[in-house]
């Protein structure tokens, strides 16, 4: 009994150390003034129909942010809405499954599951500001609690689509 709690103990002292050492990104909420452009960056379907959005259409989810390498290149803020977030304004009857579709036509398939178990950043700004297209934007997904774990190669950062100029939820 005691030697298994010495175990637990631990693995707890374990896990705290591998936790602060990996320092993975946290999302929280941000303090930016939304944008207000209504110029068009986003095509959503939904069973509604088809709408285009702009940053502001976006952005009005609620904004948050995170600091973060992208391994792609970019290290700094991450600014956007919580997908999850995003869908519950936009896609009010609910989704059996969420497809990106990037400029290039990269799509990631996405599960209300998948938006339950982790926090994806729709990420509209980096570094405050609105990103072209030749830098991965306008819009790119980002899962700060996965940074280290991709920047390791996990698989998950096929997740990690940017680009995304057209989102299905229905
Ligand atoms: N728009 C877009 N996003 C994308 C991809 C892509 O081809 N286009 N490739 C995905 C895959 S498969 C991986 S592993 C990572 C890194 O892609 P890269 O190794 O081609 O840079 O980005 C993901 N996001
Ligand atoms: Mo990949």
């Amino acid at each position: 009994m005691r030697a298994r709690a010495v175990t637990l103990a631990g693995a707890l002292v374990a896990c705290l150390v591998v936790s602060t050492a990996t320092g993975a990104a946290e999302m929280h909420r941000s303090d930016a003034t939304p944008s207000a452009d209504d110029s068009p960056v986003l095509t959503l379907v939904t069973d509604a129909g088809r709408e285009r959005l702009g940053l502001a259409g976006i952005e009005s989810a609620g904004l948050h942010e995170a600091e973060l390498r992208h391994f792609e290149g970019p290290q700094g803020r991450f600014t956007g809405v919580r997908l999850r977030d995003f869908v519950a304004r936009h896609a009010r009857s609910g989704f059996e499954r969420l497809r990106l579709i990037a400029a290039d036509g990269y799509t990631v398939f996405l599960t209300p599951e998948d938006l339950a178990e982790r926090s994806y950043l729709l990420a509209t700004r980096f570094q405050g500001e609105p990103v072209p297209a030749d830098r991965l934007g306008p819009l790119m997904l980002v899962v700060p609690e996965d940074e280290q774990a991709v920047l390791a190669g996990d698989p998950s950062m096929t997740q990690w689509i940017w680009g995304i100029v057209e989102i299905h939820a229905r």
